[in-house]
């Protein structure tokens, strides 16, 4: 197992600062002092991301049962976290676009105009701090300074999420330097929504997991804010993620001729030694962390991790598409990650983790359905209960996650550490389809790729609230994450292939879960998937032609590397058969999604649904 220690962000000797600001640049000592003034914490703590930091805000919440150390032999420096079982996952619905105009929301985000929303909320976070520690916490998004890099502020009442933040965001002092009068910032604020103080001033018992029943998930793209209450968890706590990297700076993105996108980011390097770079978005639990860390299964290949969640995109000085990742760590789903599955995210988690609504083993460790085969024969459950195999329900939670530094990632790669981003040969979309999408097709064109990308929809996970397998429209796995119309969006990604010309990267759709008619799945998927991998790069390099069907270019006979394994022909047929009528079905699908977008949709993917359906009777 390879071993690299988390660096120390700084060694400051003091912990923090309890109430002495860390900064002096007066915007932010005036916002955190308005914000303070509204939400009545008791205390103010100005982060500085160093160890000594990380140790005292871990042994408080060990001390107020929020955390459980593990066992330090089995999983050193790591903790679990059980969640309200109300506060599990993101909450869609409680999650809105403030902008002046509903258009500039579309219709796919819930909007309300920002005074209105400012109304709603400043009675709910008026005092809702009160007998709390409000955190400021510093972030960069991306190396400090970087041509890509983006940085912000979070302000909250949540020890939990102030820990969380400092493994996936480069949090701390060098970050709260740099954010300094004239440069750009992010502000968001987030309160768990429960005080400890009453309105009488009558003290009330703290829970191991603060939250509100009313939640409230709120981006302000014209301000570059986002203010969050209610719930601790994951991307409606830790606002540097899907508030911030996604939508808010999907806005930033847009003005400023960049992109923000849900995409793993990926190097890879051929059996000849050289280098490619790929992005693929994936909606939420699809695998994104998977692939991001896959162990190739065909010789002489090599997978280095960049990223498995989020990647910035922006043209170089050398017209190439460049892409970092702009966060630190994993917010990995905890479900379906073994030795089986995922070795590096398993070999990544060896400590210095914090688990999240996973269960506990009898010797202080963790466990959750996928990690081994066989589970073992007790357990105390996500809930605190005693749990046994035959128990109806499972042990974790389907939406457990773990979260750990990037750089515990035996496969990470050098280019995590540098500012400029990689230079982008192939970008990905996927989803999780049983049916109709081939397991690999080269996009037609640039405008064919947007396409492809917007028309994309995949079966429900756990990481959405709704019932798992139905289907649903995600395009770019940006449905929950666009902060302006979708349509618009699309628009973007149109004239970013313009800028971009020849240099652009090329685009394929993939589908690892393409199931026969007795519900088999007809790719082994895993590791295996080094070898749609190797056939996309080859695609890149030229090296093969492959055969063009009407939705794409798929691998022709031979091209796909299948040594080793073996996929029965009929399978293999399968994974790539394009049934016109059905087809046919999807593109009237299409075309009622397109349609609520009206006026704004790009007349570009217009044309090009109209002529997927005449390739489609072309057959
Ligand atoms: O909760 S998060 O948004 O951080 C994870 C996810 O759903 O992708
Ligand atoms: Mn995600």
């Amino acid at each position: 197992m390879t071993v690299i220690d988390t660096p120390d962000v700084s060694l400051d000797s003091n912990v923090g600062s309890h109430g002495e600001p860390t900064t002096n640049n007066p915007e932010v000592l005036a916002w955190v002092a308005e914000v303070a003034e509204l939400t009545e914490p008791d205390y103010i703590h100005w982060c500085d991301g160093s160890q000594e930091e990380w140790q005292a805000l871990t042994e408080e919440l060990v001390a107020t049962g929020t955390l459980i150390p593990l066992n330090k032999d089995l999983r050193p420096g790591s903790f679990l976290a059980r969640s309200h079982p109300g506060d599990v996952a993101r909450v869609e619905d409680r999650t809105f676009i403030c902008t002046e105009n509903e258009a500039e929301a579309g219709p796919t985000n819930n909007w309300r105009a920002p005074a209105d929303m400012h109304a709603t909320l400043k009675p709910l976070f008026r005092g809702s701090m009160r007998g709390r520690t409000m955190y400021v916490v510093p972030f960069s998004m991306g190396p400090v300074g970087g041509p890509i890099t983006q940085v912000g502020i979070q302000l909250t009442d949540s020890p939990y999420a102030v820990l969380n933040m400092r493994i996936m965001t480069r949090m701390g002092q060098a970050a709260m330097d740099y954010i300094t009068p004239g440069i750009e910032w992010v502000r968001t604020v987030h309160s768990v929504g429960m005080p400890l103080v009453n309105d009488n001033g009558d003290v009330i018992d703290d829970v191991e997991w603060p939250c509100n029943d009313e939640k409230y998930i709120c981006q302000f793209p014209d301000t570059l804010e986002v203010w969050s209450f209610g719930s601790g968890y994951g991307g409606n706590a830790l606002l540097s993620k899907k508030c911030f990297a996604l939508r808010i700076a999907s806005v930033m993105a847009r003005n400023n001729g960049w992109l923000a996108e849900h995409m793993l980011l990926l190097k890879l390097t051929n059996p000849v030694g050289k280098t490619f770079h790929i992005a693929a978005a994936f909606p939420s639990a699809c695998g994104k962390t998977n692939l991001a860390m896959l162990r190739p299964t065909i010789p002489g290949w090599k997978v280095e991790t960049i990223g498995d969640d989020i990647a910035w995109l922006r043209p170089g000085p050398d017209g190439r598409l460049r892409a970092i990742n702009p966060e630190a760590g994993f917010f990995g789903v905890a479900p379906g990650t073994g030795y089986s599955t995922n070795p590096v995210a398993m070999d990544s988690i060896w400590g210095n983790t914090i688990f999240t609504n996973v269960a506990l083993t009898d010797d202080g460790d963790v466990w959750w359905e996928g990690m081994t085969d066989t589970p073992p024969s007790h357990l105390i459950d996500w809930q605190g209960n005693d749990w046994t195999p035959d128990a109806d329900r499972p042990a974790a939670h389907p939406n457990s996650r773990f979260t750990v530094p990037i750089t515990q990632c035996p496969t990470v790669a050098n280019e995590w550490f540098e500012s400029d981003g990689v230079p982008l040969d192939a970008i990905l979309f996927g989803g999780r389809r049983a049916t109709n999408i081939p397991l690999v097709s080269e996009s037609l064109s640039w405008n064919h790729g947007v396409f492809i990308g917007a028309s994309v929809s995949s079966e429900k996970t756990a990481a959405q609230e709704g019932t798992v397998g139905e289907l649903r429209r995600d395009p770019f796995a940006m449905l929950p994450f666009c902060g302006y119309n979708m349509a618009d969006y699309w628009s973007h990604w149109l004239s970013i292939g313009e800028t971009l010309g020849e240099h652009a990267p090329k685009v394929f759709q993939v589908n690892w879960f393409r199931k026969g008619d007795d519900g088999r799945f007809l790719w082994p998927g895993f590791g295996e998937n080094s070898r749609v991998l190797d056939w996309i790069i080859r695609r890149v390099d030229g090296e093969v032609t492959g055969r063009e069907l009407a939705v794409g270019t798929v691998p022709a006979d031979g091209e796909l590397n299948l040594d080793g394994i073996h996929v029965p022909a009929a399978d293999l047929e399968e994974l790539f058969e394009v049934d016109p009528e059905l087809w046919a079905a999807e593109c009237d699908l299409t075309e009622e999604y397109f349609a609520q977008f009206g006026a704004n949709m790009p007349e570009a993917l217009n044309e090009q649904l109209a002529a997927l359906r005449t390739r489609l009777t072309a057959v």
